[in-house]
């Protein structure tokens, strides 16, 4: 790969999906003005995704992602096809729910197909297709709240507005995903705690310190970063309260102390398991501690089978935490990598990673995989975060989680 080329995990990914023969092909060359997938009247022509890295403008460096109908069922095959096109939802940023607006009487595969995005939380857009052979708006108020755009990708008619559209959608995503940047106005200050001790890395700060800073000069926010020594005299020479304080977990009890109770405090681990995951159920997977009995069975999960460090994190520190937390034991197990096991009847907890090598869309479907078998699922920061006590304080900038965590 030429240093250039943007990776394929930083590319936005643009899944289509609908039944055979909807143009979900044509709409891929129309999109790309150029004859990248296979077009026929055979229904049935794209049997398995297919997986295309191209720059769109507007929208940069993308991967789009063909896939075969929805309703081929009914034969092993087929049901094979329908399945890899479903695994395609989990790769995917952004999905075009695209159908043909001459074929309006039934719409029971797009319903499975705005459920199943609902599911994962990811964005959709209703495309109706092939607007060039007949137009007739009757059938819109079929999916009550969504809007449908209408193209053509023979005639190529709304397929420059439905980038457009496709970009704003991702835009407000990323929105939802920043660090930090959603809290902030311009000219707010931040301090940031990072201390300097054996642990840091020799001459840089980690990468969440350098996401974070990033993330608050791209706000036109003020960032100022110091050691947990310094905090105090540090704000004592602020002329203006700093809106947020954020802490590397290790010294929040100190931090806490040394920043006024009307100054919010949050840690970079909360800030990052909300940015790469689903912070509402991490929270709710750490309260479910509290209702683990002696002898449960506790998978520690992680996403990459990197070397494991002397003193580790998963099978040393947390067991121990666990213990001096509950008063109880616990039975461990440990899984590594892409998928978890595939008997998980026993498992009462999942304690995932910090998903370092993880993509956030890939650690979203991890989390909605443990919780639709009914698992509860935390990840390390969080944990460590809950059995320190430090919620209490460190979710006071999420309102809405910090009533999850509240609630009994
Ligand atoms: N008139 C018109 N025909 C279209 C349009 N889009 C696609 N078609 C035609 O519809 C047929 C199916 O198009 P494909 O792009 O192969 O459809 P698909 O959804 O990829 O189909 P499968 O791969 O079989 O699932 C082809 O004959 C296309 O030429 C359109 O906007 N207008
Ligand atoms: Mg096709």
């Amino acid at each position: 790969m030429s240093m250039n080329k943007t990776p394929r995990s930083n590319r936005t990914h643009i899944g289509i999906f609908g039944k055979r023969n909807v143009g979900k092909s044509s709409f891929i060359n129309a999109l790309t003005n150029q004859k990248i997938s296979l077009v026929s009247d055979f229904k049935g022509t794209t049997t398995d995704p297919v997986f295309k890295s191209i720059e769109i403008l507007p929208l940069g460096p993308c991967v789009l992602i063909d896939t075969a109908g929805i309703d081929d069922k009914g034969t092993i095959l087929g049901d094979m096809r329908v399945q890899r096109t479903y695994d395609v939802i989990n790769k995917t940023d952004i999905g075009i729910i695209l159908f043909d607006i001459n074929d309006v009487d039934d719409f029971t595969y797009e319903y499975e197909l705005i459920k199943e995005f609902k599911k994962r939380k990811k964005p959709y857009l209703l495309v109706a297709n092939k607007i060039d052979l007949h137009s007739d708006d009757n059938f819109f108020k079929m999916f009550k709240k969504d809007k449908v755009y209408k193209v053509s990708s023979e005639s190529k008619k709304g397929i420059e507005e439905i980038k457009e559209v496709i970009g704003s959608t991702l835009k407000i995503e990323e929105e939802k995903f920043r660090v930090v940047g959603d809290l902030l106005k311009p000219l707010d200050i931040v301090v940031l705690v990072t201390p300097i001790d054996k642990a840091a890395p020799k001459g840089r700060l980690i990468l969440p310190q350098q996401q974070t800073i990033r993330d608050v000069l791209e706000s036109d926010a003020i960032s100022i970063v110091v050691k947990e020594h310094e905090l105090r005299d540090t704000l004592a020479k602020l002329n203006t309260k700093p809106k947020l304080v954020i802490t590397d977990s290790q010294v929040f009890l100190k931090v806490s102390a040394d920043t006024p109770k009307d100054v919010m405090l949050t840690s970079f681990s909360i800030l990052f398991a909300r940015n790469k995951g689903d912070l509402e159920e991490l929270v709710r997977g750490a309260k479910a501690i509290e209702s683990l009995e002696s002898g449960d069975v506790i998978l520690v999960s992680e996403g990459c089978t990197h070397h494991r460090q002397s003193d580790d994190i998963g099978t040393v520190k947390i067991p121990r935490w666990l213990r001096q937390h509950t008063g109880k034991d616990f039975n461990f197990r440990y899984s590594s990598g892409y998928t978890f096991p595939k008997d998980m009847s026993d498992v009462k907890l999942v304690i995932h990673c910090g998903a370092c090598m993880l993509t956030k869309t890939e650690m979203m479907h991890r989390i909605n995989e443990v919780k639709d078998k009914g698992i509860p699922i935390v990840n390390y920061g969080i944990l460590i975060s809950y059995v320190q006590g430090i919620f209490e304080r460190a979710l006071e900038p999420f309102p809405l989680i910090k009533m999850i965590y509240d609630e009994d």
